[in-house]
């Protein structure tokens, strides 16, 4: 039983925390709005969310028809540069397009 690797030479292993919690993460969630072009939120996801075209366009739609969807899930950090981003490339193409984060 006592093999090497579980011997301890008498040293006390104490366990401090037991609790394992996963790394919060947060959903970057994209509102529907009546001026941003279907093209430019399908850019968007393409760009900043890394989907393939054909999920692009799915998540465009779903936001279309439902009024948002999920972009993405990411730890607090990279969902705050996130929407940081998209909200920067909206202004700048002068359309509407807003982001939100919730928890996931
Ligand atoms: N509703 C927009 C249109 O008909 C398209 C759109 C989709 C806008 C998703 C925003 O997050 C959005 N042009």
């Amino acid at each position: 039983m006592a093999s090497d690797q579980n011997r301890t030479d008498g040293a006390v292993k104490e366990r401090v925390k037991t609790e394992r919690r996963e790394p919060a993460q947060y959903k970057v969630v994209l509102l529907n709005d009546d001026y941003t072009t279907m093209e430019f939120v399908v850019g968007v996801l393409e760009t900043v969310f890394h989907k393939s075209p054909a999920e692009a366009y799915r998540v465009m739609m779903h936001v279309h028809l439902h009024g948002s969807g999920v972009a993405g899930v990411y730890p607090w950090e990279v969902a705050e540069t996130k929407v940081e981003t998209v909200t920067a490339m909206a202004r700048h193409a002068e359309y509407p397009l807003r982001a939100a984060i919730e928890e996931a």
